[in-house]
């Protein structure tokens, strides 16, 4: 028999019921927004989302919500996100999409539905510690966004990925670096801290739904006069993969293609009235 997956709304209010005494106001700011994209993730997330979940209780942000958004996932990702048992502090939300619409579609609803002051997104599988949330924190502004690196200082990469995956990552960089955001080494890291209004514009203006969306992100906050400041994180390659090291990168190098091609003619989204 199959089961109809959850929806955003049956999933939340499952939460909601289950912990009504914890009920967070969605009205209101909390410190920190943790946004963790989420496809096909229910081999890895019962072991990392316990870690996140714990380690943010112990973090200086005293308010935290934690929106796991999964993509389309068809094997019951939504359901262990949303029996996950936060400590006090921190709350969860699950939101779905009814299909996979891509890594930057996720992010995006999960920007849009944010609350925090700053929004950190965080890949499932923690490749970077929750830890090296700390790390930019000593950085963050207002108008700047810190970027998990694995570029700056290398001896960071605690197990490197394969040869041919970080040949391929280092040949994008170079185009990224030449069309689209000069003298940024890494921006693909899935490690990455936002102002809060600046993460809620960029999901008003974001095209890219696949991978290529941290560089539009970049791209397009840079034209804001928002500072991009890249930091070194401890990274460590964890198998199982969700990129396609041929089809995602020729859709990545096409999306990178769109977007230099909006840069040089005048086509990036203004600077949003109102943003602080
Ligand atoms: N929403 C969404 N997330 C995805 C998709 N593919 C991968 N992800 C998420 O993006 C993050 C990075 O994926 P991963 O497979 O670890 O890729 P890699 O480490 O960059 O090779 C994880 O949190 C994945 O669940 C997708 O199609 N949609
Ligand atoms: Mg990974």
């Amino acid at each position: 028999m199959s089961t109809a997956p959850p929806t955003s709304r049956d999933v939340t209010s499952l939460r909601d019921e289950a912990r009504s005494s914890e009920r967070d106001d969605r009205g209101t700011t909390c410190d920190l927004t943790v946004v963790v994209p989420a496809f096909n993730e229910a081999g890895r997330l019962p072991t990392t989302l316990p870690v996140l979940l714990d380690r943010l209780s112990r973090g200086d942000a005293r308010s935290v919500e934690v929106l796991v958004v999964d993509d389309g996932s068809r094997d019951g990702t939504a359901a262990i996100a949303a029996a996950a048992d936060p400590p006090v502090g921190v709350v969860v939300h699950v939101l779905v999409h009814d299909r996979n619409r891509g890594k930057g579609a996720a992010v995006r609803t999960g920007f849009a539905a944010s609350r925090g002051r700053r929004v950190l997104v965080s890949d499932a599988d923690l490749a970077t510690p929750i830890d090296e949330l700390s790390t930019l924190e000593a950085h963050a502004d207002d108008d700047r966004i810190v970027i998990g690196s694995r570029a700056v200082d290398r001896t960071f990469v605690v197990s490197p990925q394969p040869w041919y995956r970080d040949l391929m990552g280092r040949i994008f960089n170079l185009c990224v670096r030449a069309l689209a955001v000069p003298g940024v080494h890494d921006t693909q890291c899935g490690f990455k801290l936002y102002p809060g209004p600046i993460a809620r514009a960029l999901a008003t203006t974001q095209r890219i739904d696949g991978f290529a969306y941290d560089v539009e992100h970049l791209v397009v906050a840079r034209s804001w006069g928002c500072d991009i400041l890249e930091v070194p994180v401890r990274w460590r390659h964890v198998e199982a993969s969700r990129v396609h090291p041929v089809r995602h990168s020729a859709q990545m190098l096409w999306s990178l293609l769109g977007l230099a091609w909006r840069r040089a003619t005048g086509g990036l989204p203004g600077r949003p009235e109102g943003l602080v």
